[in-house]
């Protein structure tokens, strides 16, 4: 379903420059053109609030204008197609970097991820363990999911590889607990930042979701870090939905963009969910994390 917003833009590009190479575009020719594109990217759920922004952009750039006959009129609409996406993708962008919001922050700066099951929660959090390290930073890692089988030996395995200091409770004991020994044991070891990993959880699960609720209550984080993965589609919404409305998300991690080959299944989550994006997760490996920026989203999306 996704190709099709990656195709329908194509199709787009290549009819309004067709039209750009012979003469100028009138409005009614765009917003027959655009019309066809709009529902393609209502069928994908994206904000109506951002296909009106896009057209209004669209329109400005492309309406009346005359193009030298020097000029390739496709590169042209690729370009002013791409210039909007990027304005619509830089208001998601989370535009602080993390490593100097935490230089800049009382120590220790406290962060709890979260989100349903399998989304990467665990690995990211790998990740930006080896990001904040790598950065001079000293992090803890904390193991708050102790509901999941296997899931405090697999952050284990991670803070030992990483060399990363480590707290776990054990299987079954309260998470909020769990969370607070991590920070006070980063407050007596003069460590920079705690990271929290939780249990996957989904919105019918009421008591998992009490339980995050206490485990924000109680360590009060300074980041309430929400992982989505990129393929998830129009469950995005939902889940960002639930999560801000049980706790509040401050940013969002994209995981999984490497298996979204062409980017359309991360536009949508992207231009839906209303939430900063800070870092997208782009493999396996602990450096396969890259600060969020909205290239990393057209470059897949418009290349030809
Ligand atoms: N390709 C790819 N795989 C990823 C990425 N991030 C995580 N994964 C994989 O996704 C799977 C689930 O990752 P976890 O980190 O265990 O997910 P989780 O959210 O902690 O899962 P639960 O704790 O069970 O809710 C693993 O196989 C990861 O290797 C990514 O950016 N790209
Ligand atoms: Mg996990």
């Amino acid at each position: 379903m996704f190709k099709k917003v990656r195709e329908t833009l194509r199709s787009l590009t290549s009819k309004v420059s067709d039209t750009l190479s012979k003469k100028e575009l009138s409005y009614e020719e765009f917003n027959e053109i655009f019309e066809e594109f709009r529902w393609v990217l209502s069928e994908n759920d994206v904000a109506q609030e951002a296909i009106d922004a896009l057209k209004e952009i669209l329109a400005k750039e492309l309406v009346g204008v005359k193009i030298s006959r020097f000029t390739s009129s496709k590169d042209y609409v690729v370009d002013k197609v791409k210039e909007a996406l990027r304005k619509l993708l830089e208001e998601n962008t989370f535009q602080n970097d993390l490593v100097d919001l935490v230089k800049a922050s009382p120590k220790p700066y406290v962060i709890v991820f979260m989100g349903v099951n399998g989304v990467g929660k665990t690995t990211t959090i790998a990740k930006v363990a080896f990001k904040l390290k790598t950065n001079g930073l000293k992090p803890v890692i904390v193991a708050a999911d102790t509901f999941r089988a296997g899931a405090l030996e697999q952050l284990e395995i991670h803070a030992k590889k990483l060399d990363v200091p480590f707290i776990r409770g054990k299987y079954g004991a309260d998470p909020a607990s769990v969370a607070k020994d991590g920070v006070i044991y980063a407050q007596k070891n003069k460590l920079d930042v705690v990271l929290i990993d939780t249990a996957g959880r989904m919105h019918t699960d009421r008591d998992l979701m009490d339980e995050i609720r206490k485990v924000v209550r109680v360590v009060k984080p300074n980041l309430k870090v929400l992982v989505l993965d990129a393929l998830v589609g129009n469950d995005a919404v939902n889940q960002a939905k639930w999560f801000d409305e049980v706790v509040g998300v401050d940013a969002v991690i994209l995981t999984k963009l490497d298996a979204d080959a062409k980017g359309g299944s991360a536009l949508s989550v992207i231009l839906t969910i209303n939430k900063k994006i800070m870092y997208v997760g782009v493999g396996q490996g602990y450096e396969d994390l890259l600060k969020f920026n909205p290239d990393l989203i057209l470059n897949n999306l418009l290349e030809q």
